[in-house]
């Protein structure tokens, strides 16, 4: 199957290896300069307690963003990845965000903060970081969503664009994809999702516990240079990092042009599901950084 037509039968394209190996090992050696890889990036037991609010704890777009440090031409004006984006957001889409993720392994999670990041396991890391290194988000695996949830108030009509810049193996938290789970549109996280059956790669996924259909999901270990893309709408999560080494990837959140009006490739992804295309209504409870709170009461409910 071509890409553009695994992006709309399936919500996904995966690239293979389109991102110069060279140019993608010469980012992470100059990324692993930036700072200590190691506990040290944790703020202490006391500063938690003493305030365990995680204001800021994103880069933003123009905000405390190491990715924006860089010169990324390698990767945004590569011609594959431009061909593509063209057909699926049209001729002048834009970077909503861009920046880079860390799986962050579970030897340098500080002991006394273990039983706490493994309750949330899944959760960004950011809050427990020190605030001069929250340039970068940092997880141990997530769960699975849609990157809707990233940007409440937005349509949905942009795409995450990813790179791994080193080789990535199951235990760094690698990407777990959902094919088709597009179809149903936007629906609420904590997702309803049942049966996962890791051997059989398949997944029970519906609207709710009465629509459920199974998919296929899809775990993408894969070498340096590799670039996936999803639309936002579809699931997706990572698992979480066993490997002692640290997964450092660029995410990029490329977004249609709100002055164009043409149906672009995006928009017949959308308008294909069943299911609404935004969340927002009287919700604010979906973002990422807030999510184990979702989960929480849910279960009080
Ligand atoms: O790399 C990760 O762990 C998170 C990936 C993801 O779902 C995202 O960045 O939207
Ligand atoms: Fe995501």
């Amino acid at each position: 199957m071509d890409h553009i037509s695994s992006f709309i039968e399936n919500g996904i394209i995966e690239f293979g290896p389109i991102i110069d190996k060279k140019k993608c090992a010469e980012l992470y050696e100059d990324v692993l300069k930036t700072r200590d890889w190691s506990e040290n990036l944790f703020r202490s037991q006391e500063e938690v307690e003493k305030d365990p609010k995680f204001d800021k704890a994103n880069p933003g777009l123009g905000v405390f963003n190491l990715a924006e440090k860089y010169d990324l031409s390698f990767i945004e004006d590569n011609e594959i990845v431009k061909d593509h984006l063209e057909r699926i957001l049209g001729l002048d889409y834009e970077i909503l965000l861009k920046k880079f993720i860390c799986g962050v392994p579970p030897n340098w999670v500080p002991k006394w903060l273990m039983p706490e990041a493994t309750r949330k396991v899944g959760a960004n890391m950011g809050r427990w970081i020190k605030p001069e290194y929250r340039d970068i988000t940092y997880f141990r695996g997530l769960e699975y969503h849609q990157d809707l949830i990233d940007h409440p108030g937005q349509t949905g009509e942009y795409v995450t664009f990813y790179v791994y810049l080193d080789d990535v193996d199951i235990g760094m938290s690698a990407l777990n994809v959902v094919a088709k789970s597009h179809m149903y549109g936007a629906t609420m996280f904590p997702h309803c999702l049942e049966n996962e059956d890791k051997e059989a790669c398949t997944i029970d996924y519906g609207p709710d516990e009465n629509h459920m259909t199974t998919l296929n999901t899809k775990v993408l270990p894969a070498e340096r240079g590799y670039a996936f893309l999803w639309s936002s709408i579809t699931l997706h999560g990572t698992r979480p990092q066993t490997s002692d080494k640290a997964r450092i990837s660029l995410r990029y959140t490329f977004k249609k042009n709100d002055n164009n009006k043409k149906n672009e490739l995006i928009n017949d992804l959308l308008n294909s599901s069943e299911g609404p295309l935004t969340t927002e209504e009287g919700r604010d409870d979906i973002n990422l950084e807030t999510f184990e709170q979702v989960k929480f009461d849910k279960v009080l409910r």
